[in-house]
């Protein structure tokens, strides 16, 4: 019986991407990376007048940012199949609509401090959440 515990194991990891570690995560935001310049053509740190985070897998990459005041925040869809929503915690701004594969949704951070927001869909189940500091 004990032989198969590291299998079952491993197979709760594989299962439960919510546990993945930081090795994991990183690799994640790098293929989700990879898939905006596919789908851009370019690099999402050039997005202009805009800072890009993408959602890709169950997270967003980078899953925290710092802004100045008055910054739009341009979340963009890489995923193949699924779709993700934006809610901006305490914003009185209502839970975004989705968005499917390729596209976007964009808010425009106003107020200084530490703001959290979350995928509609998937912050429970899937722990996707975020946070944006505004300077
Ligand atoms: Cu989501």
């Amino acid at each position: 019986m004990t032989r198969t515990l590291p299998i079952i194991l491993l197979s709760l990891a594989a299962a439960f991407p919510v546990f993945a570690g930081d090795d994991n995560k990183s690799a994640i935001c790098g293929e989700a990376e990879e898939r905006y310049v596919d789908l851009f053509g370019g690099p999402s740190s050039e997005a202009e007048g805009v800072v890009v985070v993408t959602m890709y897998k169950y997270n967003f990459c980078p899953a925290e940012i710092t802004v100045p005041a008055g910054t739009t925040v341009r979340w963009v869809n890489v995923d193949k199949r699924t779709s993700h929503s934006v809610l901006v915690k305490g914003s009185g701004i209502p839970e975004s609509d989705r968005a499917f594969p390729e596209e976007v949704i964009e808010f425009t951070f106003l107020e200084p401090g530490p703001q959290d927001y979350l995928c509609g869909p998937h912050w429970e189940t899937q722990n996707m959440i975020g946070m944006v500091t505004v300077e």
